[in-house]
């Protein structure tokens, strides 16, 4: 354990120790990691919208007000990143996964795995079973508040439940797949699966 490392894990509550994975430290701050620039809307209604197809009976489009009629929810977890910060007790509202099947087309039988897909060509892929967990989001406001622009505004993933690189920050586009398929950091070396809790940071050798 480096002597960095070692300084800011002690800084964790004990009594919140068995609250974080192996390897990880607890921040009160709430770091901005992406890859590229963040994007920029002026106008959200025209600029932006989400989109659904692949294993799925008919392709669906959400405009932003279409999106925002969806009932929500508003949980509260904890974020793991895989460059070893986590955060406890963070606050999100926004459209629950399992919630937003049920205004989409069905399902193809086919389909097991998404990919999420966002501004500038980002991507990452997540078995469809986990965003069946009651805590996947499709997320648009942080404790309270509209996701500000470097979070993800306007809408985001939230699968608390993997390294929070599957988080995809600025979601255009979800695809159901048949097969898995590896996203970006996915391909670049990271782990497929992507769980904190069995520090599966990176690929197999
Ligand atoms: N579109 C997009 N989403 C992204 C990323 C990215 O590069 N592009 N980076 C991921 C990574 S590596 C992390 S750790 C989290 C960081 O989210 P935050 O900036 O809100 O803390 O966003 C994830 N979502
Ligand atoms: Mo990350």
């Amino acid at each position: 354990m480096s002597e960095l490392f070692k300084k800011k894990y002690d800084r964790t509550p004990s009594d919140k120790r068995d609250r974080v994975p192996p390897g990880q430290y607890v921040t009160e701050k709430f770091p901005v990691l992406h890859y590229g620039d963040v994007p920029t809307y002026h106008d959200v209604e025209n600029e932006w919208d989400l989109r659904v197809w692949g294993e799925i009976e008919a392709p669906a489009r959400f405009s932003f007000a279409e999106f925002r009629a969806l009932p929500t929810m508003t949980i509260t977890t904890d974020i793991h990143c895989v460059t070893r910060w986590s955060k406890l007790d963070t606050r999100w509202e926004g459209v629950q996964f399992r919630e937003f099947l049920k205004h989409i087309p069905p399902l193809k039988p086919s389909a097991r795995y998404v990919m999420a897909h966002c501004e500038h060509g980002f991507t990452t892929n997540v078995p469809l079973d986990v965003l069946l967990d009651d805590d996947a989001l499709l997320a648009y406001k942080y404790e309270g508040e509209e996701l500000t622009p470097e979070h993800g505004y306007p809408l985001r993933l939230l699968t608390p439940r993997k390294y929070f690189w599957k988080s995809a920050k600025w979601l255009r586009g979800i695809e159901f797949m048949a097969e898995d398929r590896p996203g970006f950091w996915e391909r670049y070396g990271y782990n497929n699966n992507a769980d904190p809790w069995k520090e599966e940071r990176y690929a197999e050798e």
